[in-house]
């Protein structure tokens, strides 16, 4: 195992701000770290979260390639038996009243049994975006001898590989070649104004069934509301009650995000280069990319407002609200070149950029629920200004990945590694110290042009 001096022996950027910057990033992390994985926040998030993992790994491969390995098999780990891979692992050391909710809400390996979670680990029971793929091909990417010696590629590839055929599976409840989501915390972006409509028709469990140990750390302002709460619980009993069983269970809340199978798309393309890599054949994975690239832009395009929609599964209509989620595909490298046009246009138009920062909020600036601090509702998050500015590299724009790779050293700096920030002026919110905050940090530091798209 790395002793955290290690960790700061790989080469470093030269420049002293960047040396300052980095030295602190890796800090969070080693901070962060619990022995096999990091946890997002000591005190908001203190178990292991599935998309930050994957995040969290592409930041530690520059600094220990060992650990950001360690990271993403940890996760994989707890992988159920139908492929999916919960999106929190808990830490059995921790008292329950650590988070909410915590292992005895989801209780994971009894009612969870029938659909395939482990008996050795509780999860939770709901997934969040598929970005473990491109991750797993990233840390390959950044010491390939070391990744053949310890046989890495092989050993994670089967496991990614049952994860997005658990998806593609069970998960495509709109029949049109797309994974659905089924609670708000899948998709990663919990209090999204994209949900609000879907989530009216959800009876809110009352508040004094359960204890939020969120705002024991975070501040009410920043965080999802009481009511949010409420249907986010309802959402997931009904979904423990029905055994987490995709073939049984009728769920109230089922969307199609663009966001999220953007990730699955890229990460599709990382498992066919695993595949190539290793000697396997890899076309079902650049198949299935080139499938859901076209079901994205069949079912999810809106060429009037220039930004991907959420699909709400119940009306079989586009939720007409705009969000950074709608942006994200530009991640897809064979996206039809009119739409990458649109998309940039619309990234660096009046709802999208924020000068000041040059972040890119969660919501429309100009919407009409935009919230400068509350949590997905409008401020501007590093992780998916990290997967924009990889975005903006894939296709060509290299002057506004570079200005956007600046306003996040900058921010993620100045703000001591916050959650996220206002957009209009960096000031932190949600907690600080934050992983994927970190790890993001270190891989923009060290950005490898060479890398885009691949
Ligand atoms: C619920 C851990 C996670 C992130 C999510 C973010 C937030 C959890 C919460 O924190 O969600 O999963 O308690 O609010 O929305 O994207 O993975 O950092």
């Amino acid at each position: 195992m790395n002793s955290p001096l290690d960790l700061l022996d790989r080469p470093a950027p030269t420049a002293p701000a960047d040396l300052t910057l980095r030295r602190g990033a890796a800090r969070v992390l080693i901070d962060n770290w619990t022995g096999a994985s990091t946890v997002p926040s000591r005190t908001l998030y203190p178990h292991q979260w599935s998309w930050d993992s994957a995040f969290v790994a592409i930041g530690l491969r520059h600094l220990s390639v060992r650990r950001a390995q360690r990271e993403l098999e940890s996760l994989l780990a707890a992988q159920w038996a139908d492929g999916r891979v919960p999106h929190i692992v808990f830490n059995p050391a921790l008292p329950h009243d650590a988070y909410f909710p915590s292992p005895d809400f989801w209780r994971s390996s009894t009612e969870g049994r029938t659909a395939g979670a482990p008996s050795s680990v509780e999860t939770s029971g709901i997934v969040q975006p598929p970005v473990h793929a491109l991750a797993a091909w990233l840390v390959h990417r950044a010491d390939p001898a070391e990744s053949r010696r310890r046989g890495f590629l092989a050993r994670v590839r089967p496991r990614l590989a049952a994860w997005h055929d658990y998806l593609l599976g069970r998960r495509d409840l709109g029949g049109g070649g797309l994974a659905a989501v089924v609670h708000p915390w899948e998709p990663g972006m919990d209090n999204s104004p994209s949900w609000d409509r879907a989530l009216k028709r959800v009876e809110p469990s009352p508040p004094d069934t359960f204890r939020r140990a969120d705002l024991d750390h975070g501040h009410p302002a920043d965080r999802p509301t009481d009511l949010d709460y409420g249907r986010y619980v309802r959402l997931a009993t009904e979904y423990r009650e029905a055994g987490y069983d995709d073939r049984v269970v009728r769920h109230r809340f089922a969307v199609e995000d663009p966001a999220f199978n953007a990730l699955l798309i890229v990460s599709e393309l990382a498992l066919a280069a695993m595949a190539r890599e290793l000697g396997l054949p890899g076309q079902r994975h650049t198949e299935r990319a080139a499938g859901l690239t076209r079901a994205l832009v069949d079912r999810l395009w809106d060429e009037q407002a220039g930004l991907f929609r959420v699909r709400d599964l119940h009306t079989g209509a586009p939720v007409d609200e705009r969000t950074v989620s709608g942006l994200i595909p530009l991640l897809v490298p064979r996206l039809p070149e009119h739409i990458v046009r649109r998309l940039h246009t619309t990234l660096t138009g009046p709802r999208f950029s924020a000068p000041a920062t040059h972040l890119v909020p969660s919501y429309d600036l100009t919407g009409h629920a935009f919230d400068p601090t509350r949590y997905w509702r409008g401020p501007a998050w590093f992780n998916t200004a990290w997967l924009i500015e990889r975005g903006l590299r894939t296709h060509g724009f290299q002057t506004d990945a570079e200005r956007l790779r600046t306003g996040f050293l900058t921010e993620a700096g100045r703000s001591g590694f916050a959650e996220y920030v206002d957009p209009a002026t960096g000031a932190a919110c949600g907690t600080r110290h934050f992983s994927w905050t970190a790890a993001l940090t270190l891989d923009l530091l060290s950005t490898d042009p060479k890398e885009a798209g691949s």
